[in-house]
């Protein structure tokens, strides 16, 4: 059913600033926020989930309002990219003795790797030396498996840091957190602050400052605003940047992944692109490259039907407990990991539900740890993995969906294509071409997809081009995984219900939740939380001393929290009935409307 205006409420589509009027969910960061665009999006048909998709991720790129708040496209923002393309144009000219560090957690943690062995790749093609670094919290284990505990750890951050710019005399710090929230990040910034000699920190994010989290960091009296308060004094004489346009409210509250990791990408795309560039680094040049990703969004959601068909194929998998495999190549087959790796802390989802494999596997990552197949089936991430281990046991209800470009070895993904349709007649393609012609394979794989989305881009410099395929191919791809999920019914309103409480950003936001939908007190839903946590139904002493750590550590080991919690919040119920009751009705949603008709 489409979205529908309900009386007293705003309408889903008229209202796209409501977001930024200074009573509307005062006490969250924009990160936090929920969006109006997309309240009813739970009761939503496949194409209505991605209609809205579009029209939040259209508010990446709408100029500022009468608000307080920085755009996209804002002058200031504008002038920053500016300077901080020149600081790394120093670093180039200096390769030996200098650094580029991009970092970040989760999403963001897996985007500065994306992003670091790109740009490096361009720089050898351009005869530079490579330049940049990455570190993501949890190490590369986290590049495509959910790692958020590492998150808190703002003394792990300094140290990774610090080890990967050992002996550099001049390095570009880039932190990347969304939400201005991860104690990683911040020990990071901070450590940079400490040393200036060496350090330029900038840190990208997408809250004002004010927002940035107040919470002291784990170990010490610091919180993120207090790093993001020095930095911005730094700022005023450019020995610190700060990039943090808002970019309105995520489409399901708090997920980052979503716009926040886009406009990381497009950022620092448009940084690194003008930095390299041998002309000079203008205003006009900046705002043009950042206007091109406008309309590389427009462009991609204009295949919006074809991406409903590809979200309702996605969604029937797993709506009846099959799983959904992303077969990618080159960068786009990285972006099909990094999209899939989110669904576990987002939806509660297992990691064989929305698989990605790349082909080459590790080679083509150049990952700092080199291969990972060791440490378990998640780390699986090849073409060969995916033809031993999961061809075999694929039914009709698995989607298979293949994610290439006409720069990729088409032969070898229509032999993959027909290993596939021998086994599922729900092969699925999504493909990047450029005005011209088209590969006689291409007829072929055509045939043997029940759907193909045929990206045809007009001509763009190269190197253009690929960011902008890259970009429409992670939207395509947070399109398919959250609205399969949203179909699978793993979010209630625009709230991800069944979130993973692995680190403290997850609990404060589980818990805070759990408020909203129950209208129970706050220490009241603390308490369920903890006993959903713990699967008790009376509180120790030892439980309620335990640190945040040890809580959010222990909810790792368990399934459904928050929806436990909630039940039995809204029903009063023992826990080990409100398991009961998810039993009968494993479809979150409607579990927790039942509850909410009966309270
Ligand atoms: C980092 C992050 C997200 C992820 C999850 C936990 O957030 O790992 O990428 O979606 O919500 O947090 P941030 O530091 O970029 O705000």
């Amino acid at each position: 059913m489409a979205a529908v205006a309900k009386p007293g409420r705003m309408n889903a589509f008229s209202t796209t600033h409501d977001w930024e009027s200074a009573d509307y969910e005062p006490t969250l960061p924009v990160t936090e926020k929920s969006n109006p665009l997309t309240r009813d999006i739970d009761r939503a048909s496949a194409s209505s989930i991605v209609k809205m998709l579009q029209a939040c991720d259209a508010q990446m790129f709408q100029e500022k309002s009468q608000t307080e708040y920085q755009r996209l496209l804002s002058e200031e923002i504008v002038k920053t990219l500016m300077e901080v393309a020149e600081r790394v144009r120093l670093i180039l000219k200096d390769p030996q003795d200098s650094l580029v560090v991009l970092s970040g957690c989760g999403t963001s943690g897996r985007l500065a790797f994306f992003m670091a062995s790109g740009f490096n790749r361009e720089l050898q093609r351009l005869n530079y030396a490579p330049i940049c670094s990455y570190v993501i919290a949890g190490g590369d284990r986290a590049l495509f498996s959910s790692q958020e505990a590492p998150e808190d750890d703002p003394t792990l951050g300094a140290l990774r840091l610090k080890k990967v710019s050992e002996g550099k005399k001049r390095v570009l710090f880039i932190g990347v957190s969304c939400g201005l929230s991860a104690p990683f990040v911040a020990g990071q910034l901070d450590f940079c602050l400490r040393h200036p000699d060496v350090y330029t920190p900038v840190l990208v994010g997408f809250n004002p400052a004010h927002q940035a989290r107040n919470e002291p960091l784990p170990g010490c009296t610091l919180t993120f605003r207090s790093v993001v308060t020095r930095m911005e004094e730094l700022a005023k004489t450019q020995k610190a940047f700060l990039i943090n346009p808002a970019l309105g409210p995520e489409a399901i509250s708090g997920s980052s992944r979503m716009k926040g990791g886009s406009a990381t990408k497009i950022l620092l795309e448009v940084v690194f692109s003008a930095s390299f560039s041998r002309t000079p680094v203008t205003f006009n040049g900046i705002l043009q490259h950042m206007r091109s990703y406008k309309k590389a969004l427009d462009f991609t959601y204009s295949h919006s039907e074809e991406i409903a068909v590809l979200t309702e194929a996605a969604g029937r998998s797993l709506q009846c407990g099959r799983q959904v495999c992303y077969l990618g190549w080159g960068s786009l087959g990285l972006l099909g990991l990094i999209d899939a790796s989110e669904c576990k802390p987002t939806f509660g989802a297992d990691y064989e539900d929305i698989r990605g494999f790349v082909s080459g596997g590790y080679k083509e990552l150049g990952n700092n740890e080199g291969d990972l197949t060791l440490m378990g089936p998640e780390f699986s991430i090849s073409h060969d993995d995916f033809l031993d281990r999961v061809l075999p046991r694929l039914t009709d209800d698995d989607t298979v969906l293949l994610l290439y470009s006409d720069s990729d070895d088409v032969d070898e993904v229509a032999k993959l294509a027909h290993r596939v349709r021998e086994k599922t007649p729900n092969i699925h393609a999504a493909y990047h071409q450029t005005d011209g012609g088209t590969a006689a394979q291409q007829d072929d794989i055509n045939k043997l997809c029940s759907s193909t989305i045929n990206f045809t881009w007009s001509q763009e410099t190269p190197k253009r081009l690929q960011h902008m395929r890259e970009l429409s191919t992670k939207l395509l791809l947070n399109a398919v995984s959250t609205g399969a999920h949203i179909l699978k019914g793993k979010v209630f309103k625009n709230y991800m219900v069944d979130l993973q409480v692995t680190n403290s950003k997850l609990y404060r936001r589980a818990a805070r939740l759990l408020q909203e939908l129950s209208s129970h007190s706050e220490s009241q839903s603390e308490e369920a939380l903890l006993k959903a946590i713990y699967q008790v139904d009376k509180l120790s002493e030892d439980i309620m001393t335990c640190s945040l750590d040890t809580h959010t550590h222990t909810a790792g080991k368990a399934k459904k929290v928050v929806p436990l919690a909630l039940v039995c919040l809204l029903t009063g119920c023992s826990i080990k009935e409100a398991e009961t009751r998810l039993e009968h009705q494993p479809i979150v949603r409607e579990a927790v409307e039942a509850c909410l008709k009966s309270s």
